[in-house]
């Protein structure tokens, strides 16, 4: 029996890690997490459980030359070397017949902490290195966001650089208005590592020092009992009309803070044309915003009354723009903190993603550590990321993109380690149709989840805990070291040590390894670190001594001044980075793109699907799909935590009383929830602090189609992507719209089918098989 401690890092913190004989047995919080996140108690049992991936697997519809049959065929298992050669050989052959542009390596995803071996940056240098590849831009989280903010404050970076931060807010802040709520379980969260979790702590501390919290959300329960928050309830996908009835009611009032509207920034004019109806004949006021958004006039009279007249910070949740039109939720709030006179003065204005995500906002988002070069792509071709389905489906077809006017490539061949588009893509059927078009799929995966299942050619890989390294997440105060506390199962490798393999075969292993092994780079990436880290006047310890310390505290102090504050005082000395230098409320750039769904002022259209929506009377309730509690994304859903949040092994829906018993359906059913793309069994939850004909089902289970056979199958795990539309915020950002989705939900009547997700596919060891172990050439 062997036993190892150590200490790891992962997106959801620092853990010290007990294993025996390579298997996680105890997993505690690190002492200097000021609020630890029960996510890390996932680890148990996990590495070797029934779904790790032990060997190479290559789906045999794909040796004998088929395209179809992804997700549902029995998988040839090879040995690494076979599927190294394998790999190599079907890279070589796209590259050479189509270029290499038709390799989509957007490979979207999370993947894990640590410096070196991060996911993304290996792929993407392995990539680089061999010719390039299709690339995305933008995220699944912000993706709207990324694109509209230059446009309206020039430098996004800036901006998520000095809006108030969470010290700022205790300090001077009055009235906190989140649009989208304050949830507990999301700021649990950051990107490469947190060492100690203190969103909560500080909005509890700014509650007590009298912060008066508002949450405007559908579900009272987006926030934390401790604040005292008032609940604001509104119908999903409608708070751009809320935010202009609030503006137009502070209009009403002479409240506006004409002052800067008209020193710092181009539009006002618009706005105020906007708000009175001079455009389009509909005045924007509360009784206008009642009707859309439910919610009752004397509320929206009051509410501006306080944003008009105390320190008013507008939070906006990244939800809000994960949905059609979600750019001008940002553009609508951004008008309203411009009109509130708190603009530019310490607590007050805007900011975003408060609670969405630990990074926002605490110490400063400039890093010293570095990170794993990844070479230059010698490819053009991309797209926005969330047009994943778009692209396989329709290449040669031209689509708008913030002004630019692309083409689709015609893909052949997807790589892709990292990342889970089966948990975050939406309409998965839609996708799967989307999937059969690719010759080849290469994905690396440490676990047997849809995702894999549904590829051609399988590498196990080492998981985080698996390797060594060092982590430090996005504005977090933290570095951190990652030991390797087990053996991956033998055979089993890095995705370094597959893509060195590769390169290896197709002749750029110099280019792609600079003759370092795993180990090397990581000392590599810690002295170019401690180089970066003297830049700021940070003194990095040798690497042996973080791994004796374990993490070493980062004072990274925000410099730059509140947002706006520069502009207020002196616009000419301070411009922004805009077309005009002023805070652009219209952006005669995007207005100038002339697309129907963007226009460019802060306007509200009817999203695809809402409660307002014809199709309501068929699917009369609206689905969010929030950020899971227990886990990150689809990661671990087979933990301990993540588990421990199901009920009947099933993806937990939530729905108030009212519209449950209007359906017959109790507490603990299981239920179908439904629309006319995909249909998945959920558990009811009866909960009423949802607002009534809004249901919420969390991301993140994995996919498990019944019949994976079947082109639209009944997922029986609650993955809401089955249901969610596939199309662009806009023609600006073509970000994703997960939030705007109608459903209707029933009891689900017989025996339900049970869940299989966690059940590897089925494996033939290569011996049984008297096939050659190389793709038959076909024409299909
Ligand atoms: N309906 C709906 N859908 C959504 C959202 C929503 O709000 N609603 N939110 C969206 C958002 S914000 C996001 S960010 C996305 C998240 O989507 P993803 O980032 O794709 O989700 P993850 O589950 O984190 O996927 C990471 C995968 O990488 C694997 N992995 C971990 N470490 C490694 C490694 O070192 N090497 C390799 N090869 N694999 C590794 C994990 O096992 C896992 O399968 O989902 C989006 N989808
Ligand atoms: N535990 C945990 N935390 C996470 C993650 C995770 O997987 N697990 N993922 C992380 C990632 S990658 C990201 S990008 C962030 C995302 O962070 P967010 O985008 O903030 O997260 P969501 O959970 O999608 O949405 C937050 C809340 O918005 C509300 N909401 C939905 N639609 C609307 C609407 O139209 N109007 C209003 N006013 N409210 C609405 C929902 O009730 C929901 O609870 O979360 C991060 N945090
Ligand atoms: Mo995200």
């Amino acid at each position: 029996m062997s036993t190892r401690t150590g200490r790891t890092a992962s997106h959801w913190g620092s853990y010290e890690v007990d294993t025996r004989d390579d298997e996680v047995v105890d997993v505690r919080p690190v002492p200097e997490d000021a609020d630890p996140s029960p996510i890390g108690q996932n680890y148990r049992g996990i590495l070797r459980g029934r779904s790790r991936i032990l060997r190479p697997a290559v789906r045999r519809g794909w040796l004998e030359g088929r395209r179809t049959g992804r997700g549902a065929e029995e998988f040839v298992e090879v040995s690494q070397e076979e599927a190294v050669e394998l790999i190599a050989a079907e890279l070589d052959r796209v590259r050479r017949d189509h270029g290499n542009e038709a390799i989509y390596g957007g490979s979207y995803g999370w993947g894990s902490a640590g410096r070196f071996h991060h996911a993304q940056s290996q792929v993407h240098r392995f990539l680089n290195a061999i010719g390039g590849y299709t690339r995305s831009y933008n995220t699944y989280s912000h993706a709207a966001d990324e694109i509209v903010l230059p446009h309206l404050v020039g430098d996004r970076e800036w901006f998520l650089r000095s809006v108030p931060s969470w010290e700022e807010i205790v300090e001077h802040t009055e009235e906190f208005i989140a649009f989208g709520g304050l949830p507990r379980r999301s700021p649990q969260i950051n990107p490469g590592g947190v060492g100690s979790h203190l969103t909560v702590l500080r909005q509890v501390e700014a509650a007590r020092n009298g912060v008066h919290f508002t949450i405007v959300t559908p579900i009272r329960s987006d926030t934390n009992d401790e604040l005292g928050a008032d609940w604001l309830p509104l119908r999903p996908n409608t708070d751009v009309a809320l935010m202009l009835g609030l503006a137009h009611t502070i209009l009403d009032s002479g409240r506006a803070d004409v002052d800067f509207l008209e020193r710092c920034c181009v539009g006002w004019d618009v706005v105020q044309k906007e708000l009175r109806g001079e455009l389009d004949g509909v005045v924007k006021d509360a009784e206008w915003a009642s009707g859309i958004t439910g919610v009752p006039v004397e509320r929206i009279l009051a509410l501006a009354e306080r944003i008009a007249t105390r320190r008013t910070l507008i939070g906006v949740t990244w939800s809000l723009q994960r949905q059609h039109h979600g750019e001008q939720s940002y553009w609508a709030a951004m008008t309203l903190a411009a009109m509130s006179g708190s603009m530019g003065r310490p607590g007050g204005g805007i900011g975003t993603g408060y609670s969405s995500m630990h990074n926002a906002h605490h110490g400063d988002r400039r890093s010293p550590a570095a990170a794993l070069p990844q070479g230059r792509n010698a490819v053009a071709t991309h797209i926005p990321v969330a047009r994943i389905s778009d692209l396989l489906l329709n290449p040669g077809r031209a689509f708008d993109y913030n002004g630019s006017r692309l083409i689709y490539p015609d893909i052949r061949l997807v790589y892709w380690i990292g990342g889970n588009p089966f948990h975050h893509h939406q309409d998965l059927n839609r996708m799967r149709r989307a999937w059969e078009k690719p010759d080849t799929i290469i994905v690396h995966e440490p676990f047997w989840n849809a995702h894999a299942k549904h590829a051609d050619i399988v590498m196990p890989v080492a998981t985080s805990l698996e390797r060594n390294d060092f982590a430090i997440g996005m504005a977090d105060g933290w570095l951190s070291w990652m030991d390797r506390v087990a053996e991956p199962p033998e055979g089993v490798v890095t995705d370094y040590e597959v893509f060195s393999a590769v390169t290896e075969k197709l002749g750029c292993a110099e280019e792609f390894t600079e003759g370092r092994d795993a180990w090397e780079w990581v000392v590599e990436l810690w002295g170019r670190s401690r180089t970066k880290a003297a830049g700021f006047g940070i003194d990095l310890p040798t690497m042996a001594e973080l791994r004796e310390r374990g993490s070493i505290p980062l004072e990274i102090p925000r410099t730059l001044p509140t947002a706006f504050s520069e502009l207020r005082a002196d616009p000419e000395a301070h411009p922004l980075r805009t077309p005009s230098g002023r805070l652009e409320l219209y952006s005669e750039t995007v207005a100038g793109f002339g697309y129907a769904d963007c226009p460019g002022w802060a306007r509200w259209m009817e999203p695809a699907e809402w409660l307002g929506s014809p199709l309501a009377r068929r699917h009369p309730l609206h689905l969010v799909s929030p950020q899971p509690d227990g886990k990150l994304h689809s990661q671990l859903d087979h933990g301990q935590e993540s588990r421990r949040h199901k009920r009947e092994d099933r993806a937990v829906l939530r729905m108030n009383p009212a519209d449950a018993s209007a359906r017959g359906i109790r507490d603990g059913d299981l239920v179908r929830v439904f629309n006319d793309r995909g249909a998945t069994i959920a558990c009811a939850t009866i909960d009423d602090t949802l607002l009534e004909r809004v249901v919420a089902l969390p991301t993140g289970a994995w996919y498990d189609p019944v019949d994976p056979a079947d082109p639209a199958p009944l997922d029986k795990h609650g993955n809401p992507n089955v249901l969610t539309l596939d199309i662009g915020t806009s023609a600006l950002a073509q970000g994703p719209s997960s939030h705007t989705c109608l459903v209707d939900v029933e009891t689900f009547a017989g025996e339900a089918p049970p869940v299989t997700a966690f059940e590897p596919p089925r494996l033939i060891p290569a011996s049984d098989t008297d096939r050659p172990l190389r793709r038959e050439e076909t024409d299909e």
